[in-house]
């Protein structure tokens, strides 16, 4: 059986994931590592472990205790708080991944999965229906060390052997965490201020289209990536992956059904320009013909999901 070590496991998909990875692989086998802020109670089902992954030695003494074979790296500061922030998000984006996959590298790992992002991507990429191989410029820290990271996997495959594996995730939304540190955030933020205050001012424009994908869609594409045999893949870290394209202009219509008296501001801030050197689609052929990927749930399902689950929770 796998014994699975995930990084960044309080956060918006470690919370969701480690749960499904436990299903599958059993709750003992499933290691979630967080560091500053709290699991949710769902992760403390199996056991946490608390830890930075700036520091290779908390890694390690994990990796050694509970004689780990597998570790999905998904500690990261994404695109927004790494703007405020972009000396943090080096640090914990670059030193982070190097410290896993030195010690992928020293312990002989089985596999690292780890996500990158649409982040990659920047102005001098088409914006529609952008490739998954192209170029590659992003404007953003995050964009930056997303590049560098797939670039390195790739070296420790090519070099060592290391079974590095990541897609591009377009933005995700999701019921358990809230939202705080994307560009893609408003799309879940309106939710919650949505259903508390029936307000929400939105720091993009009505017209601003960015790639998005509901969160089980989102693991799915993680673990089936992970399970796909190695003789499949000619990609290995950079595999774009697509669910839907939306503005927020749509997806607030789409809320509006079950939040008729929802009033909208827009009032666009930094993050703007962010979003604007995302593609407004993306081709993601290459996972599809390498290990079958497809999405299953588009907006109008999204959106009724969220809303069930978010007003059930934040209306008691
Ligand atoms: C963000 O908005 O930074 C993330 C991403 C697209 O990776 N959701």
């Amino acid at each position: 059986m796998k014994k699975i070590l995930v990084t960044g496991a309080f956060g918006q998909i470690g919370s969701e994931l480690v749960p499904v990875l436990r299903e599958k692989y059993g709750k003992e086998n499933v290691i979630a590592m967080g560091h500053i802020t709290s699991p949710t109670p769902r992760l403390e089902e199996g056991p946490i472990v608390f830890g930075d992954v700036v520091h290779k030695e908390d890694l390690d003494k994990m990796i050694r205790k509970f004689d780990i074979d597998t570790v999905y790296h998904l500690a990261a500061i994404i695109s927004a708080k790494g703007e405020l922030n972009p000396q943090i998000a080096y640090k914990i984006n670059m030193t982070g991944l190097y410290n896993v996959l030195e010690l992928a590298r020293e312990h002989a790992l089985e596999r690292i999965v780890v996500p990158s992002s649409m982040a990659v991507f920047g102005p001098d990429a088409p914006q529609d229906n952008t490739p998954t191989d192209t170029i590659l410029h992003p404007t953003t820290m995050y964009g930056m060390t997303k590049v560098a990271g797939e670039l390195l996997g790739s070296y420790y495959f090519s070099k060592y052997g290391i079974d590095v594996r990541g897609v591009r995730y377009p933005g995700i939304l999701s019921s358990e965490t809230p939202p705080t540190a994307g560009t893609t955030d408003y799309a879940t933020a309106v939710f919650y201020d949505g259903i508390r205050t029936r307000k929400y001012e939105c720091f993009l424009k009505e017209d601003t289209t960015l790639p998005m994908m509901y969160m089980c869609d989102a693991i799915k594409a993680l673990m089936d990536l992970a399970e796909a045999p190695l003789k499949n893949l000619k990609h290995h870290t950079d595999f774009n992956v697509a669910a839907m394209s939306f503005s927020p202009k749509e997806i607030f219509t789409e809320l509006k059904k079950y939040l008729p008296d929802l009033q909208i501001s827009y009032k666009p801030d930094y993050r703007q320009a962010i979003a604007d050197s995302w593609p407004r689609s993306l081709d993601d052929s290459a996972a599809h013909e390498e290990w079958g990927w497809k999405h299953s749930i588009d907006l109008p399902t999204m959106v009724k999901d969220l809303y069930e689950k978010l007003s059930a929770r934040l209306e008691k």
